[in-house]
C-alpha cells in the first residue's frame, strides 16, 4: 500500500457496444483479489435521483431536447453521483469503478453534439475540482462493430442509439484525442478483439497502472 488513503477512482470509456459492462466486472474481481473493498456505479446514473435524470437523458420518445440541456443533466446527475456515492466511498478507502464519467461529455456532447471542450471543462471544474480519476480505460472499437454488438443484443435503442454514424465517428475521435492528451491517465484498450483478448489487455492493464499503488 501507498499512503495514499482515500480510494482510487477508475473509469471506463468507449463508444457503444465497447464492452464496458463486461469490463467493469473483470475490474472488480481483479481489484477484490488484491483485498480491496470496491463500488460500483456508472453514470449517468449511480443514485435514485441520478438514475431518475438517466431515465430522461435516454428516452428515445423524448425528442429534440437540445445539446446544452443534455450536457448540464448529465453534470446534474453527476454531481448528485459523486455528492453521494462516489467521494464519500472513496473517502472510506473504498475504489470506486465508475462506467463512463467527463470524458464521456467531452466525447459525446463536447465532440460528437459539437459544443466543444471548453464549456465541458468550464462544467468540470464546477463540479469536481477537486477529483479526476487516478486510471481512465479507453475501449477504442470502430463504430460499426460496436452498434452490431448493440443489435445483437435486441434491446430497444435508446435516445443516444438513434444519432448517425457521423456523430459516433466524432464521439469515437472525441475519445482518441482525450487519450492521446493524457497519455499518463488513459490506457486504451483495442476492443474490437475476441473478450479473451480484450480482457487479457485489460487485466496487463491493471497490473501496470495500479498494482505497484497496492
Ligand atoms: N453519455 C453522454 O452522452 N455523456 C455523458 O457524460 C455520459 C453518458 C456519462 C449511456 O447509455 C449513454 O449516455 C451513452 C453515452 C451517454 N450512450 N449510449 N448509448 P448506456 O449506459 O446504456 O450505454 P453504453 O454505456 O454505451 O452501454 P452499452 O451499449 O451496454 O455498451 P457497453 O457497456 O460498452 O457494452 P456491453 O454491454 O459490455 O457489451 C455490448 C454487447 O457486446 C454485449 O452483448 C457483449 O456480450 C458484447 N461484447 C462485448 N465485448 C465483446 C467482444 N470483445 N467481442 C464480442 N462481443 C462483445
Amino acid at each position: 500500500m501507498t499512503d495514499q488513503t482515500r480510494g482510487y477512482l477508475i473509469t471506463l470509456e468507449g463508444g457503444e457496444g465497447a464492452g464496458k459492462t463486461t469490463a467493469a466486472t473483470l475490474i472488480r474481481g481483479w481489484l477484490e483479489a488484491k483485498g480491496r473493498e470496491v463500488v460500483m456505479t456508472r453514470e449517468p446514473g449511480g443514485t435514485p435521483l441520478a438514475e431518475r435524470i438517466r431515465a430522461v437523458l435516454l428516452d428515445p420518445e423524448v425528442k429534440g431536447m437540445s445539446p446544452t440541456t443534455e450536457l448540464l443533466l448529465m453534470f446534474a446527475a453527476r454531481s448528485e453521483n459523486l455528492d453521494r456515492l462516489i467521494r464519500p466511498a472513496l473517502t472510506q478507502g473504498h475504489d470506486v469503478v465508475c462506467d463512463r464519467f467527463t470524458d464521456a461529455s467531452r466525447a459525446y456532447q463536447g465532440a460528437g453534439r459539437e459544443l466543444g471542450l471548453a464549456r465541458v471543462d468550464l462544467l468540470a471544474e464546477v463540479v469536481h475540482s477537486d477529483l479526476s480519476p487516478d486510471l481512465t480505460l479507453l475501449l477504442d472499437v470502430p463504430v460499426n462493430l460496436g452498434m452490431e454488438r448493440v443489435g445483437q443484443r435486441g434491446d430497444t435503442l435508446n435516445r443516444f442509439e438513434l444519432a448517425e454514424q457521423a456523430f459516433f465517428e466524432r464521439v469515437r475521435q472525441g475519445y482518441l484525442d482525450q487519450a492521446a492528451k493524457e497519455p499518463e491517465r488513459f490506457c486504451v484498450i483495442n476492443a474490437a478483439q475476441n473478450l479473451e483478448a480484450v480482457q487479457k489487455d485489460i487485466l496487463a492493464a491493471l497490473e501496470d497502472r495500479l498494482a505497484g499503488l497496492m
